[in-house]
């Protein structure tokens, strides 16, 4: 039997992106927050489209659950594909005068074109967009230095769009995450689900909790498994393994075992594991 596929479109996110798209138009630069750990399978593969020739900042948050090695060759395969990418840390605030800085500056060219044709100039508007439970919110209550947006610790939180002034100089649009009508690729599916970056409606733990599993393997982190629950994953499938881990650690539950896997790895608990690294062929 092949297990169901996982997509999640709720009506909030339809009806978001669509507001979005309107007031696009209105804005002069957009930040586009990506997962540190998933940055390719938590890119929306139309935001080309729809930002046209606007400037684009892209934004790895969750830098502090990724190695910095990762960091550093994430920064080089960009580098040499002309980008140049912001790494920050909303939660604690890192990274976040850079990124400030590089707004106002593609603000400022804005203005420039502004005063060339006899206009005034006017504050820098910035939206910033991303799956849901990216950081979004975080990085602009960061970027404004108070608690302007509502953050919380599960996807969906924003489900208006909501302008927020920073200074004179930049307006920031905080969005809900938006994410593909139709999730095609449902290996960066099962990865959105690990992250908790889609709506937990979408998807079976256990399964996703198993495919944590194997995909810890595959990438050669299984011994930060063996060390937090001292069990090995030998030559165990992902759900043989959560099978035992419910049989040795949580009277038989399995669903609870993978409860506490996912949890775990989403509050880096298991360190800073990042489930892609920069592919090779491009
Ligand atoms: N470890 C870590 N946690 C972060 C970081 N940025 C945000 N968080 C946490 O991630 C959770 C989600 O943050 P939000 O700001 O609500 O995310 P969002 O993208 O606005 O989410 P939606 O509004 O649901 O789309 C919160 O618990 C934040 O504290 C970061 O850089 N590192
Ligand atoms: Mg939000």
């Amino acid at each position: 039997m092949t297990s169901p596929s996982i997509q999640w479109y709720p009506g909030h996110i339809a009806k978001a992106e669509r507001q979005l798209k309107e007031q696009l138009k209105r804005v002069d630069v957009v930040l586009e927050v990506l997962d540190a750990r998933i940055p390719l399978a938590s890119h929306h593969p139309q935001v080309a489209e729809w930002i046209g020739d606007k400037p684009r900042i892209q934004v790895f948050n969750r830098v502090d659950m990724i190695p910095d090695k990762t960091r550093q060759e994430w920064l080089e395969w960009y580098r040499a594909r002309g980008d140049k990418p912001y790494f920050t840390n909303a939660k604690q605030g890192k990274g976040i005068q850079e990124l400030k800085r590089a707004a106002q500056a593609a603000g400022e060219t804005m203005n420039q074109r502004r005063r060339d044709r006899g206009m005034r100039s006017r504050p820098v508007r910035a939206v910033v967009i991303g799956f849901p439970n990216v950081g979004k919110s975080a990085l602009i209550n960061r970027l404004v230095g108070r608690k302007a947006v509502v953050s919380a610790r599960r996807p969906g939180v924003t489900r208006q769009l909501q302008w927020v002034k920073i200074s004179k100089e930049i307006e920031l649009l905080d969005a809900p995450g938006v994410i593909p009508g139709k999730l095609e690729k449902q290996e960066d599916a099962i990865k959105l689900a690990i992250c908790d970056d889609i709506g937990e409606a979408a998807y079976d733990n256990q399964r996703v909790a198993a495919a944590l599993v194997d995909l810890l393997v595959k990438l050669h982190f299984s011994s930060v498994l063996e060390s937090r629950y001292h069990l090995d994953t030998l030559s165990l499938t992902g759900e043989a393994y959560i099978h035992s881990l419910g049989m040795k650690l949580f009277q038989e539950d399995k669903e609870r075992a993978a409860c506490q896997l996912l949890n775990d790895f989403r509050k880096g608990v298991l360190g800073a594991i990042p489930l892609e690294f920069p592919p090779k062929d491009r």
